[in-house]
C-alpha cells in the first residue's frame, strides 16, 4: 500500500489478510544511515545454531541503546497510530516488545513457519491479539534473498491447520518500505539462494502493555542510557507506568519516596 493511504483501510487489509506492507515509508539515506549504525555489531555478531535462528544468519538486538535512527522508526507516528488502534481492544496502552536486526545470508534455509504470540505460551485467549510487529526493509526483500514468507488468513486458522504450498506469500519489497502484521499470522523467514546478497531487516515489535516484554528494555538499554532518550521513547519502553499500577517501584537509596512511576529516576 501506499503510505496516503487511510489508517482505516490499511487496519482493514491487516484484519483481512493478517499482513500488508506499506511502500517506500522512510528513503533511502535512512536506510543506509541504518546500516552504518548497524554494521560494526553485525559484522561482530556470531550467526545462529539452531532451526529456528537459522545458521546464515544473524540477530542483534538493544537497538534503542545501538542505534540512534532506529528510535525513529520505534517512534514513527504512522505506525504508532496504526498500533494504538490495532491493540486497543485489548489494552489501554501498548509498549516496546522486542528489538532485533536480521541478516539474512546466502545458504540460509527457511525458518519453520510460526506465530510470534508463541513466546508467551499457549495461555492467551487467541481472541486477543498480543502484538503488532513491523519488519523495515533495510534492503531490497526479495524472493530469493529471505523476505520473509507469510500465510495470509491464517491468523484465525485452527492453530494445527498446515498451510499449503500455495497458501505462502513472500514479503518482497524495497528497501524502505515495512511490513506490519500482528502476533497470530504464520511467518517465517525466507530461504537466501543468491550469491552473495545479504537480506537486512529491522524488527521493532509492540505489544499489549500488560505482557511481559520479550527482549527485556530495562537490560537492553539501561536508565544511563535511556536518560538520553525522548521522554515518549522512555515511555514506549516501559520507564513508565501503566494503568491502573503496573511498573512502579519504590528507590532502594532514598527513604520516603515510595510507589512511584520510572519516570521518577530521570527527573
Ligand atoms: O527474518 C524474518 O524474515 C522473520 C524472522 C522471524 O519471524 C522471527 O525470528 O520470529
Ligand atoms: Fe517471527
Amino acid at each position: 500500500m501506499k503510505c496516503s493511504e487511510s489508517t482505516q483501510n490499511i487496519l482493514e487489509a491487516l484484519e483481512t489478510d493478517g499482513a500488508v506492507i506499506i511502500d517506500s515509508l522512510i528513503s533511502k539515506s535512512i536506510t543506509s544511515e541504518i546500516t552504518d549504525e548497524l554494521r560494526p555489531y553485525l559484522d561482530a555478531c556470531p550467526r545462529g545454531m539452531n532451526d529456528f535462528s537459522g545458521t546464515s544468519t544473524k540477530r542483534v538486538g538493544a537497538l534503542m541503546a545501538r542505534s540512534v535512527t532506529c528510535r525513529d522508526l520505534a517512534l514513527h507516528p504512522l505506525i504508532n497510530d496504526l498500533c494504538a488502534k490495532y491493540l486497543e481492544e485489548f489494552t489501554d496502552g501498548y509498549q516496546l516488545n522486542f528489538t532485533q536486526a536480521i541478516e539474512i545470508s546466502p545458504s540460509e534455509t527457511s525458518q519453520y513457519l510460526h506465530r510470534d504470540r508463541g513466546v508467551w505460551g499457549g495461555y492467551i485467549n487467541r481472541k486477543i491479539e498480543t502484538q503488532f510487529s513491523t519488519i523495515w526493509a533495510i534492503t531490497d526483500f526479495t524472493k530469493t534473498n529471505g523476505a520473509t514468507c507469510l500465510v495470509p488468513g491464517s491468523q484465525i486458522w485452527d492453530k494445527d491447520r498446515v498451510p499449503l504450498e500455495n497458501e505462502i506469500v513472500y514479503a518482497e519489497m524495497s528497501a524502505g518500505s515495512v511490513l506490519l502484521y500482528g502476533g497470530s499470522i504464520l511467518h517465517g523467514g525466507g530461504s537466501n539462494t543468491t550469491e552473495s546478497e545479504d537480506r537486512l531487516g529491522v524488527f521493532i515489535h509492540y505489544c499489549l502493555s500488560w505482557l511481559r516484554q520479550e527482549e527485556n528494555q530495562y537490560l537492553s538499554c539501561p536508565p544511563e542510557i535511556a536518560k538520553d532518550l525522548p521522554p515518549e521513547l522512555r515511555e514506549l519502553m516501559g520507564y513508565s507506568l501503566v494503568s491502573p499500577i503496573l511498573g512502579y517501584f519504590s528507590p532502594h537509596d532514598k527513604k520516603g519516596v515510595e510507589l512511584v512511576s520510572p519516570k521518577h529516576i530521570f527527573e
